[in-house]
């Protein structure tokens, strides 16, 4: 046979199996008889490069590594779902929809609880994969997209064909991802969710197609008169549809469905937050019509986040690095929505008194959006008698000093400077990623080396070298690993200030807020000089970010320490943006009017002045461009009457990015 005739031969075979595997669930042949095709393909494709083609099954394997995603504009907005989180409000929807369009019907779907996409065919070929992004914007995913194993390359329909569905990551995919992750130390996932969204976000395909990804598909954009069509042509097509969709009449026919999957959730190999209900005739969705936000055509029933009993352990109470008194409840670990948790803050005094709990209590608890573990509340009716209500602390736990809580705050706080659990945890803030990123200075080498009475404050971590000896002396520690971690505080000297800035702990000034100083004072010496009302005039930042950070440099001891920094050789400066002077903006008065959708206006301006253009307010002779979004108004008429240049928000967008 020639090497074109068995190079789709293979891929016939390869296609029929994965589809019968991947989309249908029902495999024909074994994982072993795969692999070895699979394999032959691979060789032969190598071989004959002139055989290559965008739909083989082998691009399933991914290969494509990206540096960034680019953004896409969705054609039609990819829209969120309006809430509910009863039965009685599925009746209130019903009855809406009845009232404008009598003869409606509704199809009943599972909610997925994913990630979305949008998948756009050119020629029966795929030729993009898109996040939702903000639900105009997304980001382009296709070369993540194509190693979906239920994901079709081709599908025989040739009209440009958008369809939309969710994907996610298997319940079990997630069980086998942690448990490698765990083995290398990795942080674990917290969900389904989190996996899915992480593993398409990463740049190289190969490392995607290992994931286990999966779809279903549920939105078809091309013609079709109801969802219950829409949802057999893309079966049809060979997308992966999810089969539990039910047409219903009635809202009891409804209730009756969310019951009944509320019976098999836990027993579901995917997880799934609830179920969707939309109108079943496509020509009632235009006349039913939407909010800004949300179709009103249809609606998501969330079910209520899993709530499980445990029993309380005991209330600890930790220092912030500020000094700041977080209590903590600790509880019999509990399987809670997909992990294990012990611990849920109690924030502050007022939320602990609100929560009303007891030493020995009961108590209940669920995961807030899914994730964070949260207390509900006590079970009162398993309370002992006479137990004891749980109460803030007045003292430091560490140190012992009386805790203070100032007029109009609700936390307490250790305001004794040379208190442990502060100093401690000032250094783990200062080495953790996002702020000096020192790899391998983690909590426990931070205590040990506390303990050892080698760290004292920030500056004797750059001092840590003189010590090799005795740290190499320490237990669990040796030469190698300490060699590690003293070129590695060595390497980030090189980090630029902002990274310092952040790490300092200054009072609400976050890396974002530090970022931000920085761009505009470029080094140490301008920041030291800078006023209160220097910082102030800064966009963004107000007078409590102002007056925290100005203060900062006003104490005897925090200069001392920037001078024993800068003396350990840490960089002080952050680099100036270039303004760009050849861009098709530079030197150019620019007027913004109307709204754009893609931008808000403060980004817009900056974008423009970075390309070296100055953004001024009015239309005057001396205008070079103006930008228009939506809904311009005069600015605009007097554009067209000075007979100055008007470009529309398409075309903005792409001078900016070119
Ligand atoms: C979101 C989801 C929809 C469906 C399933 N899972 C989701 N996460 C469905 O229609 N079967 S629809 C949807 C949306 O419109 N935002």
């Amino acid at each position: 046979m020639d090497i074109e005739a068995r190079i789709n031969e293979l891929r016939d075979k390869l296609n029929k199996a994965g589809y019968e595997y991947y989309v249908l669930d029902n495999p024909t042949i074994s994982d072993y008889e795969y692999d070895l095709m699979m394999k032959e393909l691979i060789e032969l494709e190598d071989k004959y490069p002139q055989f290559k083609s965008p739909t083989s099954p082998t691009v399933k394997i991914g290969g494509e590594v990206l540096d960034k995603f680019v953004k896409v504009t969705h054609s039609t907005p990819m829209m969120s779902l309006g809430d509910i989180f009863s039965l009685d409000e599925v009746d209130d929807f019903v009855s809406k929809i009845k009232k404008i369009a009598p003869n409606a019907t509704f199809v009943c779907e599972l909610k997925i609880d994913g990630l979305s996409v949008s998948l756009k065919y050119e020629n029966g070929h795929l030729i993009q994969g898109a996040t939702r992004g903000n639900g105009r914007i997304g980001e382009n995913i296709t070369s993540n997209v194509k190693t979906i194993k239920s994901v079709p390359l081709s599908i025989p329909y040739l009209e440009p064909l958008e369809v939309r569905g969710e994907i996610f990551m298997p319940k079990a995919s997630l069980v086998k991802l942690n448990l490698e992750r765990e083995a290398n130390g990795e942080e674990l996932f917290a969900n389904c969710r989190n996996a899915a969204a992480g593993s398409i976000r990463q740049l190289d395909s190969k490392i995607v197609a290992k994931r286990n990804l999966d779809t279903f598909i549920y939105y078809y954009l091309g013609p079709v008169s109801s969802q219950a069509e829409a949802l057999a042509k893309l079966k049809d097509l060979g997308f992966k549809v999810n089969p539990y969709a039910k047409v219903c009449q009635e809202a009891i026919e409804i209730k009756d469905y969310i019951n009944h999957v509320a019976t098999i959730r836990d027993s579901l190999p995917y997880d799934i937050d609830g179920v969707v209900i939309k109108v079943n005739e496509m020509d009632l969705h235009d006349l039913i019509g939407y909010t800004v936000k949300v179709p009103k055509w249809a609606i998501a029933y969330k079910f209520k986040p899993e709530e499980v009993e445990t029993k309380l352990l005991e209330v600890t109470y930790q220092v912030g690095r500020s000094g700041v008194i977080t209590p903590v409840a600790n509880f019999s670990p509990v399987f809670v929505q997909g992990s294990t948790v012990a611990k849920a803050t109690l924030h502050n005094e007022d939320y602990l008194i609100s929560k009303d709990i007891c030493e020995g209590d009961t108590i209940i608890i669920h995961k807030a959006g899914d994730v964070i573990p949260e207390v509900v509340g006590p079970v009162l009716a398993k309370r002992v008698p006479g137990a004891k209500p749980i109460r803030m602390i007045k003292e430091c736990p560490c140190c012992h000093s009386p805790l203070v809580r100032y007029e109009g705050e609700a936390d307490y706080y250790c305001i004794n400077p040379n208190c442990e659990e502060r100093i401690i945890n000032s250094l783990i803030h200062f080495a953790s990623k996002p702020a000096y990123n020192i790899e391998n200075l983690g909590e426990q080498i931070i205590r040990l080396f506390y303990k050892e009475g080698y760290l004292r404050d920030i500056a004797d971590i750059f001092n840590l070298a003189t010590y090799r000896e005795d740290l190499i002396a320490l237990p669990k520690l040796g030469p190698k690993s300490i060699d590690n971690l003293l070129v590695n505080i060595e390497n980030s000297k090189n980090n630029t200030l902002d990274h310092l800035i952040f790490g300092l702990g200054i009072p609400n000034v976050g890396a974002k807020v530090a970022k931000i100083i920085c761009e505009r004072f470029n080094t140490i010496e301008a920041i030291l000089a800078a006023s209160y009302e220097d910082i102030l005039s800064i966009n963004d930042i107000g007078n409590v970010i102002a007056r925290d950070f100005t203060n900062y440099f006003k104490d005897e001891n925090n200069l001392k320490l920037l001078t024993k920094l800068k003396e350990a050789g840490l960089r002080m400066d952050y680099p100036r943006i270039e303004i760009r002077t050849n861009s098709y903006f530079s030197g150019k008065k620019v007027v913004l009017t109307g709204s754009l959708q893609n931008l808000t206006r403060d980004e817009a301006k900056a974008r423009l002045e970075l390309l070296g253009a100055s953004v001024v307010s009015s239309v005057s002779k001396k205008t070079d461009l103006v930008v228009c979004g939506e809904d311009a108004g005069s600015k605009l008429t007097k554009a067209l009457e000075l007979n100055i240049k008007v470009i529309y928000e398409d075309e903005f967008i792409k001078l900016l990015e070119e």
